[in-house]
Formats: C-alpha cells, structure tokens, sequence
C-alpha cells in the first residue's frame, strides 16, 4: 500500500477550502489510488469552522483519507507536507489601497513561506490561490531559499477553464476539442488570455473565430471580468469552481499534461518570451513526471505582446511594491 500523501491547505475553513476539501481526500487532486492526509491551517478565529468541516469529511468515510489535522501554527501545518495549497488570504476591503494589500499578504504568505522552508518534505509543491496569486506566491518563494523556486506556482488555471467554456460557447465546439490556449502574466484584469497557438478539433482558433474586434471587446475582458461576474450575480466569490481549477492544477503538474496539449500555469520566469527572471508569471506549460516546462517557440504577434508586456509590467510593478515593504 502506499504511504499517505500529505496535502495542507490553508484557509480550510474558507468558502474554497469547503469546496476543495472533499474532492482532495475523494481522490481527485492525485489520483483514485493515493491516500492523503490532510493539514488545515487556520487563523484562531477560523479552527472551529474547521473543526466542523473535518467532521464532516470523517461523515464522508472517505476510503483514501487517512487523516486529518487542523492548526493555527504554519510549523505544524507544513511539517512533511508533500503539496501546499495556500488558499488564506486577506482580501481587497473597501478603500484599501495596493500597498495595504500587499503588506497584509506579506504579513501571511512571508511566515507561510518560512515554515514551508523550515518543514516541508524535500518534494514540497505549492499553489498560491489565494489573491494577489502571483505576487503572494512570490513572497512566500522568496522566504524559502532552501526550496527550488520552481515549487513555487500561482493560480492561473481557473482564468485558462473560463476562457476553454467562453472559446467554446462562442464556436459551439465542446470543450473537450480545444487545446493549447494559454493565459499569459498576472491573475488580474491585465491578464491575457490567448488563442492565437489554441486550437479547436486540430483547426487553428484565431481562424475558426476570424474576429478580432470580438477577440478585443468581448472574449478577454469576459475572461478577465469573470470574477467580478461571478461575485455580481451569486453574492459571493467563486469558490466551486476555483477549488476545481486548483485540483486541475496540482493534478496536470502531478499527473502530466496530454500528448500535443499544455495548460496554464503562474511560475517563477526563467527570462522566456521576455518576461523578467523571476517573477512569477503565467506561462503555457506542459508537465511530466512531477515536472513543468514552458512550451518555447510559439510566435507572439503583435496584438499578444502588447498585452502580454501589459500584464507583465504589472507584475513588475507588485515586484517593486513588495520589495520596497521588505517583503521580499
Ligand atoms: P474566504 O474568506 O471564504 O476564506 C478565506 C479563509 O482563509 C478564511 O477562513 C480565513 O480565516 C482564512 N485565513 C486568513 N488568513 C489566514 C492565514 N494567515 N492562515 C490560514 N488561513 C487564513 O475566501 P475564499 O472565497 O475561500 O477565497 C480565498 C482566496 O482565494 C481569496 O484571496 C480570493 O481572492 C482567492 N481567489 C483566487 C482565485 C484565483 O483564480 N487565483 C479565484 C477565486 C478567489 O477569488
């Protein structure tokens, strides 16, 4: 039998967290065949909550999961963990500014990143969910220098899944026939969903579409609004279906992407399609035995580099931000 994975996620008591949480210890995030444990790390204020859900998960009798522990102490919440999904953050309240985010996010995911470094088993994987993805997944890589930094990856997935539906919806192909989309840069409106590689029953997009003022005005700030759509029309964030895109995320990087196909990841740069070394930043991947590489080579036409040098410049800006605090 094989030894129990141990998966951690923080912000268990949240609404993704309630959604996440039994599809991990169902099997989905790793496979049919993987038992797990499960870490919940909370802040004081949220263990009761987390109490209650791993009630429930012990209700499910769930065959694959061997355990469940839940803490407020990073130390213990990493100790051994195999997979991270940092999902607890502090969200945009009213009438804070940029600096105010990034340095609540620093005052969690810098200790979160220190104790990942300081626990986590030598095959840790992380997934920074929790917003802003990108630059909180840069902190938390800059406070573990004993980590590869390529552990660290940011949230782009369910940004990728929104653009597959919308591509779909307009084409009235089915999801299942469209390949090679990639979201470039910053999980943020500046982010740049592309079609011009994807392709839709092996024809390329960009010309089964033939339309660009529909590819401008509609499709990438449909995608890159959706979030905002979402909290409009249910009252609340997206949580099923970020807690989905987050068991494609670690499951793709685990399990490797399809022959001919790649996905959507925010990672640490290596200086590709000129994105600047080491911010992290979505890319097209494809992965393999544990492992991700950018897809390199792809043509960048003007309409895309503009809006990938956008996003990028963005993500530059953060980088700046949280340096300038020290977080980093
Ligand atoms: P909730 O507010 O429902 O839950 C967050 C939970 O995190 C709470 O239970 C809170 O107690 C906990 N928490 C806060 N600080 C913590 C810390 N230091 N350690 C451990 N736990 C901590 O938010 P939810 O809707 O679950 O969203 C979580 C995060 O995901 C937010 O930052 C949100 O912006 C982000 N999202 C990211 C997405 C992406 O595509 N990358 C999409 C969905 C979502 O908006």
């Amino acid at each position: 039998t094989r030894t129990p994975v141990n998966v951690t996620v923080t912000g268990a008591a949240g609404q993704i967290g309630y959604a996440l949480l039994f599809r991990i210890a169902s099997g989905h995030l790793l496979g049919a065949d993987v038992p797990v444990k499960l870490r919940l790390l909370e802040i004081p204020q949220g263990l009761k909550a987390a109490e209650g859900t791993a009630m429930e998960l012990d209700d499910c009798a769930f065959p694959l999961l061997k355990g469940i522990d839940i803490t407020d102490d990073p130390n213990v919440g990493f100790d051994g963990a195999n997979v991270a999904l940092l999902v607890g953050a502090r969200p945009r309240t009213k009438g804070m500014e940029r600096g105010d985010l990034l340095s609540a996010n620093g005052g969690i995911f810098k200790p979160q990143g220190k104790a990942i470094n300081d626990n986590a088993a030598d095959d840790i994987k992380v997934l920074v969910v929790g917003n802003p993805a990108n630059t909180n997944a840069l902190i938390a890589q800059a406070a573990a220098p004993d980590v590869p930094a390529e552990r660290f990856t940011a949230m782009t997935r369910l940004d990728h899944n929104r653009a597959i539906s919308q591509l779909a919806a307009k084409t009235g192909a089915a999801v299942s026939d469209i390949q090679r989309l990639t979201i470039w840069g910053n999980h943020s409106a500046t982010q740049y969903p592309d079609i011009f590689h994807a392709t839709i029953a092996g024809k390329n997009a960009a010309e089964v579409v033939n339309d660009e003022k529909w590819l401008a005005d509609d499709f990438i700030p449909t995608v890159a609004k959706r979030g905002a759509a979402i909290i409009e029309a249910r009252g609340a964030s997206s949580a099923a279906s970020a807690a989905n895109a987050a068991i494609d995320h670690v499951h793709t990087w685990v399990n490797g992407t399809a022959e001919g196909n790649w996905t959507s990841m925010g990672i640490p740069s290596d200086g590709s399609y000129g994105v600047p070394e080491g911010l992290i930043s979505s890319f097209p991947v494809t992965t393999k035995d544990g492992r991700y590489e950018i897809v390199q080579g792809l043509d960048i036409n003007e309409f895309s580099r503009a809006r990938i040098d956008a996003s990028v410049q963005e993500l530059e800006e953060e980088r700046a931000a949280v340096r300038e605090l020290g977080l980093i």
